[in-house]
């Protein structure tokens, strides 16, 4: 089969959205670990760091393993990799909570040395999948050899990553994880979590600044006061148990299977598998991530809704499934695995008017929530915009999937919308209007994963 080659202006163009890439993540750059943004997020992110890794193993392999290894410095005991590592130099009152709010992490037994101090929640595990793609990019004979050095020393603390996850978030065996918190799912106020939310009831919290407000437009473009105080309350109770998972289990308001992060294990898990055998490391080890593996496929076929043709979160205190239509319902495309009769129903529901095929898109890109759901809003941060990250995501679980078409369609649309509007955290889906913040570290680098030979990547795969 032949590439399309580019004409030289599109060629131009491709360049000159590298350059802006590379710029943002060098901006970004505080010295082995990359802020997630430079003015509304200041300090390390977990999630972002995997995406920011992918992205930087495209340009400078060693630079991005370092990325990785200093999340993973700050390693709970148990395993936990914390949901935000907080840079020490950042200036106060630049994020909120900020370092002094979750100090009492530090008092927990399993908590790393601080400082610097850590969020006691988590986010989803992108690290593997980056671990994987840069030894992947580590073509030539010396880099390869750093790299494989660079996986033997993180495969030991990714499985234990990876153990914590299945053995306190998933105690029931079910192949779902629990999350403890909206900022734990990576989808802050996503209409996922209205109903659980709802539910909660909040005590006295004390009164919050919105340092956040100062870096967007408009604050309809952030979650609400309302939101936060939901948030700090969770935040609360999690610190009243002492940061205890069993004691958070008994006695938390707020705990869901959520799919997407569930998904995003399994994926991480087969990079896991990948790099267990690079890494030569025992039968056992194999055994148990393949078990891990079928274990999460076969959770997430059980939260499959006819009605809605997607797969939905679940409320373990309500004790049912919560009902929205989000891009969260198309996650075990990310796992991979789906039976095809299963695949082609959830593609269709894809290019439905529900997601892609809805009229008066500006592209033919799935909105974070499906504009036919009552708590769409197109402005408002993960319940209507697109997100280029979540772009890639599923352009890469396309790719996996074999829909090479669908897969490049996705990327085009995406790489289009970031050159005419900037490396912006999150977009407009019925204007491609920028919105949140204007040089977010993920948006760069995916952009520079996307450019790095893909077409050639999606031939391969098909
Ligand atoms: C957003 O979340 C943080 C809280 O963790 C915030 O709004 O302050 C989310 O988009 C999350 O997914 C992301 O990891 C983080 C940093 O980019 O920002």
């Amino acid at each position: 089969m032949k590439v399309k080659t580019l004409p030289r202006s599109a060629l131009a163009g491709r360049e000159r959205l590298a350059a802006g890439a590379r710029e943002v993540l060098r901006q970004n750059d505080m010295g082995g670990w990359t802020r997630a943004a430079s003015d509304l997020y200041p300090h390390q992110w977990s999630w972002d760091t995997g995406f920011i890794a992918i992205g930087l193993a495209s340009l400078d392999t060693r630079r991005a393993a370092r990325e990785l290894l200093t999340l993973f410095q700050h390693q709970w005991k148990t395993g936990k990799v914390p949901h935000i590592v907080f840079n020490p130099a950042a200036p106060p009152g630049s994020y909120f909570p900020g370092p002094d709010h979750w100090a009492c992490a530090a008092a927990s037994a399993d908590a790393p040395p601080a400082p610097p101090y850590t969020s006691y929640l988590c986010q989803p595990p992108t690290h593997a999948i980056a671990a994987q793609r840069i030894w992947e990019a580590a073509s030539n004979g010396t880099a390869r050899a750093e790299a494989t050095a660079f996986l033997r020393e993180i495969y030991p603390m990714l499985l234990v990553w990876h153990r914590y996850l299945l053995t306190y978030r998933d105690p029931e065996e079910s192949g779902l994880l629990t999350i403890y918190h909206p900022w734990e799912s990576g989808t802050d106020n996503s209409p996922r979590w209205d109903a659980a939310l709802e539910a909660v009831e909040v005590g006295v919290a004390s009164p919050h600044p919105r340092y956040d407000l100062q870096h967007v437009d408009d604050p309809s473009q952030r979650p609400t006061d309302a939101d936060y105080d939901r948030y700090l309350w969770l935040v609360q109770l999690v610190k009243r148990a002492t940061c205890d998972e069993a004691t958070i289990y008994r006695s938390h308001p707020f705990l869901v299977k959520d799919v997407l992060f569930s998904a995003i294990l399994v994926a991480a898990n087969e990079a896991l598998l990948e790099i267990s055998r690079l890494v030569r490391a025992s039968h056992e080890d194999e055994e148990l991530i393949s078990s891990w593996i079928s274990r999460g496929r076969c959770g997430l076929e059980g939260r499959w809704d006819p009605e809605l043709r997607l797969y939905l979160d679940y409320d373990l205190r309500a004790a049912k499934p919560l009902r929205s239509r989000t891009v969260a319902g198309f996650s075990p495309l990310v796992a991979g695995g789906l039976k095809p009769r299963r695949l082609a129903t959830l593609l269709e529901t894809l290019r439905s008017p529900s997601f892609i095929g809805y009229p008066g898109l500006r592209r033919p890109l799935p909105p974070s929530t499906s504009p036919e759901d009552p708590g769409f809003d197109p402005r408002s941060y993960w319940r209507g915009p697109l997100w280029p990250v979540i772009d890639w995501l599923l352009w890469w679980s396309l790719v996996r999937a074999g829909e090479n078409q669908l897969a490049a369609r996705v990327r085009e649309s995406s790489l289009e919308q970031i050159a005419d509007g900037g490396f912006a955290e999150y977009f407009e889906p019925l204007t491609g209007a920028p919105l949140g913040s204007r040089e977010q570290s993920w948006t760069a680098a995916v952009v520079l994963d996307w450019l790095a030979s893909r077409p050639q990547r999606e031939l391969r795969a098909a």
